[in-house]
């Protein structure tokens, strides 16, 4: 492909080759990991579309990937660690992805996830169903044509987002050690059919943004650096793959990790709403209860404090108690860097 030509679509967002920039006003709903939850997909959506309202039409909905390929197994037989129960949905949820983005032109986006990257060039997942692989099986539901379709739809996901005043937005942590801003705009998705996950992980750029679940805080500075543009710095780079089990986690001042579906309780799931002409400049000014909010407020602890027409006072009032929670359960830091590489941290559970 190349030297992929700026193209500027509606609604000021613009793609530079795989690289999506969102500008720095109005607002973006963010959502991690479906996997063919299609309930989970139509409550972002629903929170998409107030947001939609609520500014004039300067939203912007953006998925971080793995919008496909869920669990087959029935209600009873569900394990726990993959959070409340759901139906595969991935077809039906791309069909209603598209339909959103016809609705609204140049506002709705998704970056590929490994999961969208198994079926254009990279090896097939196989977390739910061995044989046929995930990849397989969504294929022959979908049929031949429509495969095609969709394979043409995941190559044209960008792999990275600017957002804002210096959001940078990936699907995995991203553990990116060299590359900069043109290779990633230029990476190609296509050849690593016949990679292992463990190849995989070690392929630049994609393996690094796509796969990784955990990146050490200098790594991710300097890869922060290194995709700056216009003068702008990057403070802070969202993401979703590993589920975290308490809905987020920060990790230093750079990094959120944070779940909005899959392998997590109803009442733990959430989303970002983030404020694109604001700058944020670490993840500790992403809050609950203003930035990072509930999937299901009417399940999440101290509902009756919390709903979207609160006043800011009581709002104040539920983030200060949920944030003495968040600090007082969570588990002591590691030393930076290498500590945790290779090792399982605390926030494991289903496999991204
Ligand atoms: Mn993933």
């Amino acid at each position: 492909m190349g030297k992929t030509p700026v193209t500027t679509p509606e609604g000021g967002a613009w793609l530079d080759g795989k690289i999506l920039h969102l500008p720095a006003r109005g607002r973006a709903i963010i959502c991690t990991d479906l996997h063919g939850n299609l309930p989970d997909f139509e409550r972002v959506v629903a929170a998409f579309r107030a947001a939609h309202a609520e500014s004039d039409g300067d939203a912007y909905m953006l998925f971080t990937g793995d919008l496909v390929h869920g669990a087959c197994y029935p209600e009873t037989r569900w394990p726990e660690h993959l959070g409340s129960w759901y139906r595969d949905q991935s077809e039906e949820l791309l069909d209603a992805f598209c339909a959103l983005r016809e609705e609204f032109p140049g506002r709705v986006f998704s970056l590929i996830g490994n999961h969208e990257h198994s079926h254009v060039g990279g090896p097939h997942t196989r977390k739910f169903h061995k044989k046929p692989t995930e990849t397989e099986f969504l294929e022959r539901t979908l049929g031949p044509e429509k495969t095609e379709a969709v394979k043409a739809l995941f190559r044209s996901f960008p792999i990275l987002a600017l957002i804002g005043r210096g959001m940078v937005v990936t699907h995995g942590a991203p553990r990116v050690l060299v590359a900069g801003y043109d290779e990633i705009k230029n990476v190609e998705y296509g050849g690593h059919e016949d990679k292992t996950i463990r190849e995989m992980i070690e392929v630049p750029i994609l393996g690094e943004l796509f796969w990784c679940r955990y990146a050490g805080p200098l790594a991710v500075r300097r890869f922060l650096r290194r995709v700056e543009r216009d003068g702008q710095r990057n403070h802070v780079v969202v993401y979703g793959h590993d589920p975290v089990r308490k809905g987020y986690l920060r990790e230093g001042a750079e990094q959120l990790c944070f779940s909005t579906s899959f392998g997590l309780r109803n009442e733990k799931k959430v989303y970002l709403d983030v404020d694109l002409s604001r700058e944020y400049r670490s993840a500790r000014a992403l809050r609950y209860g203003v930035d990072i909010l509930p999937l299901y407020p009417e399940l999440a602890r101290k509902r009756k404090r919390f709903q979207r027409s609160d006043s800011e006072a009581r709002r104040a009032e539920f983030l200060a108690a949920s944030e003495l929670e968040t600090r007082r359960l969570r588990p002591p830091r590691s030393a930076e860097g290498t500590a945790r590489l290779g090792g399982r941290s605390p926030r494991r559970r289903a496999d991204p």
